[in-house]
């Protein structure tokens, strides 16, 4: 289940991995072509990353000059194995030089590197001057799915990135230490959270289901 708001531009996730990165560009070339000024974001991982489909993207995303950012999330695991031993060339954004798309490293645990990040990419795309990558180096806390046992690696790993690379816990020590915000502020905005997360979980679990006929909505086949 993905979602989806095209009222807020936000276009969705998509089963297949990687196939979001060629329906971003192909946002990215309507916005062009209207000249609305807009820029598109479409994310990534590290396992998606070495789709076929993402290169095939890359040539086309230069040649005409879109401006959409790629954001390949680098959280260090695919399904069921890691980047080292699935990827020869550790740095994904350097992929990009080929098709001559600048691209950077930034620290995804760290919010305001990643704010500045995405702020020149945005305005490398405004500028007129094509593609940009940004490659997150962040970590995937959890397994791909309940049924991961993630044998790829430790308990003592994931222990010890929770606690010197936490981005949350970074970002509370900021707010914190700058005097922006008291413990008490962060309480309130935790517990605001959670009751929007229970909120949406409540409202998913007592909707009705969808009726049957819906399975055949925007399904076309020739026959
Ligand atoms: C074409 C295709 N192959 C395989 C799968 C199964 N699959 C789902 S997620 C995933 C791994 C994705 O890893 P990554 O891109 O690193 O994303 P992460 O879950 O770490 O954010 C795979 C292989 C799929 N959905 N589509
Ligand atoms: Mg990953």
């Amino acid at each position: 289940m993905h979602m989806f708001s095209q009222e807020k531009h936000f276009y969705g996730g998509h089963g297949i991995v990687a196939a979001q990165v060629p329906i971003g560009a192909g946002l990215a070339f309507a916005d062009k072509y209207l000249e609305n000024g807009r820029v598109t974001f479409t994310y990534f991982g590290d396992g998606a990353a070495n789709q076929g489909q993402v290169y095939e993207t890359y040539n086309m995303a230069e040649l005409w000059d879109l401006p959409v950012i790629f954001v390949i999330e680098n959280n260090q695991y695919a399904m069921g194995t890691s980047t080292k031993r699935s990827t020869k060339s550790p740095s994904y954004w350097e992929r990009g030089a080929a098709y001559g798309i600048p691209g950077e490293e930034v620290d995804g645990m760290d919010v305001l590197a990643v704010k500045a990040a995405g702020e020149k990419a945005v305005a490398h795309c405004r500028a007129g001057k094509g593609p940009y990558i940004l490659e997150i180096k962040t970590y995937r806390y959890r397994g791909h799915s309940m049924s991961d046992p993630a044998k790829y690696r430790t308990r003592e790993e994931v222990q010890k990135v929770r606690e010197e690379r936490d981005a949350i816990e970074h970002v509370r020590e900021l707010l914190l230490q700058g005097k922006h915000a008291s413990e008490d502020d962060l309480k309130a905005i935790d517990k605001e959270i959670k009751e929007v997360v229970n909120e949406a979980a409540e409202f998913a679990k007592t909707s009705p289901e969808p009726d049957l006929s819906e399975l055949w909505t925007d399904i076309y086949a020739d026959a």
